[in-house]
């Protein structure tokens, strides 16, 4: 097969085995987790959303929903037009042209789509994710381009149809993958057929595979420049593959050149891993703001629980222990207590949370949030640890603290709601891949946390 490769093709790893794991109409398939009836009816998840409003608009939609042409980024009321609000209060299923509408509810996407980590995780040595429902995996080491006597099949597509059974049978959503000897084709191969799409693309079939694919299929095409290209008579991979790539380097600068690359199926970037987490933490919402004392401790005690629940399954250690107390109207208060030393101890993430929980027992809450913060990592070594929070020190409220850690314990005050955000993210400069725009515009961040 290796012989297709063009002479002259640069000299790219071809034994490599990319996965590139896409969950389908993600937020829409984490609906229908919590609630069957949903099963294969037409759904649409809004964001800003209320249920029987009109304002807001499409995150997505479920394959049914596409049918009408709901489509993800639309406004609600343009969707409504397409697809009327199914009224749920009737009992018969008289209503065979109306969807069923839902508001994005991230915190449960984000608990979803943990679980669908650790799956990957266990799949593969190295994980990149790239947003809250794609990835890429390396799993060169895990199986092979080879195939089985009496089978065409490769040892790759077993192996990539057991990671999204995985998914399937542990977490319970649909996931489509594409399988390539680079990044970017598993991309377009996983986007190929979906939804629930299993596509292999074998090394030496990558420039066939690619060059029948609208220009627009090539990872980095968007809208505008598929219109450029367009312009220049260039209209599906394959033309793009034949260009000359000096024009496309005079017209695009260094962005037409990798395009190009793309399109010949020329992808050397390794699949490098996603920067450790910096902290984790987990909020919730009271449905009305209370002052009772129990249902405050309550809460707290479920998100410590759930947070330490979560440290201990990523090898985490950690240093310190915060709180966030919104109160109304939209008040964020924080509250953290630095530890002399790491640790991985449920019971003094909830025994901290509470006490720092105390100063606000008099008064009406919102919400309460819980985080534990400057980890460590089993196999990270203390001398790193130091080096890690210093790179960026500005980033967080703890970074205050990372400077008092000869005291046994400080209690930090900080009211600034981004400080709390920021703090949340991974220590990774590169989430690039999910397209422009689309962490800031109130989508689930790479990062544990909204
Ligand atoms: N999302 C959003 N706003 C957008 C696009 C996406 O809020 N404009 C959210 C909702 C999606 C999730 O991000 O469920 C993942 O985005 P994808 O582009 O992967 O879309 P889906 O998973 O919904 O559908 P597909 O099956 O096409 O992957
Ligand atoms: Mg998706």
């Amino acid at each position: 097969m290796s012989g297709e490769t063009l002479p002259g093709t640069p000299g790219a790893d071809e034994r490599r085995i990319v996965l590139h794991v896409d969950m389908d109409c993600f937020y829409a398939s984490c609906e229908r987790l919590r609630d069957p009836e949903l099963a294969d009816e037409p759904l649409v998840v809004g964001m800003g959303y209320d249920a029987d409003e009109t304002h807001g608009a499409v995150a997505t939609a479920s394959y049914e929903a596409r049918e009408f042409g709901v489509e993800s980024a639309q406004p609600i009321s343009t969707a409504l037009e397409l697809l009327p609000r199914r009224d749920e209060e009737r009992l018969d299923d008289g209503d065979a042209d109306a969807g069923y509408y839902r508001p994005v509810d991230l915190e449960f996407y984000e608990e979803i789509a943990d679980r669908v980590r650790e799956v990957l995780h266990d799949c593969a040595d190295v994980v990149r994710e790239v947003s809250i429902d794609e990835a890429y995996l390396d799993v060169t080491g895990r199986t092979s381009w080879q195939t089985v006597d009496g089978d065409s099949r490769t040892l790759a597509e077993g192996f990539a149809r057991h990671v999204r059974e995985r998914i399937d049978r542990e977490v319970g959503v649909p996931a489509s993958v594409g399988v390539a000897p680079n990044m970017s084709t598993a991309k377009v191969a996983s986007d190929h057929d979906k939804p629930d799409g299993l596509v292999v693309v074998e090394p030496g079939e990558v420039q066939q595979f690619l060059a029948p694919l609208p220009v627009e299929s090539v990872h980095g095409v968007g809208p505008v420049t598929a219109r450029e290209l367009g312009e220049l008579g260039i209209e599906t991979a394959g033309d793009l593959a034949a260009a000359d790539p000096t024009e496309l380097r005079n017209r695009f600068g260094e962005r037409g050149r990798e395009l190009y690359d793309r399109a010949r199926g020329y992808d050397d970037r390794e699949v490098t891993p996603t920067g450790r987490p910096k902290s984790l933490s987990r909020e919730s919402a009271f449905v009305e703001a209370t002052d009772e004392t129990d249902a405050k401790r309550e809460k707290v005690r479920a998100l410590a629980a759930d947070v330490a629940e979560r440290a201990r399954r990523r090898g985490a250690m950690y240093r310190t222990i915060g709180v966030k107390v919104v109160t109304p109207p939209f008040d964020v208060n924080t509250r953290a207590r630095s530890l002399s030393g790491p640790v991985d101890d449920p019971d003094l993430v909830e025994s901290v949370a509470l006490d720092l929980l105390a100063e606000f027992a008099d008064d009406e809450v919102r919400k309460l949030g819980v985080r534990v913060s400057k980890l460590s990592f089993a196999a990270e070594e203390q001398a790193s640890l130091d080096g890690w929070e210093g790179s960026k020190p500005a980033q967080t409220s703890e970074g205050n603290a990372s400077r008092s850690d000869d005291a046994a314990e400080v209690t930090e005050t900080t009211g600034d709601l981004r400080q709390w955000l920021d703090a949340d993210e991974h220590d990774d400069a590169a989430a690039a891949d999910s397209g422009p725009g689309r962490q800031r515009n109130g989508q689930a961040s790479l990062g544990e946390f909204e």
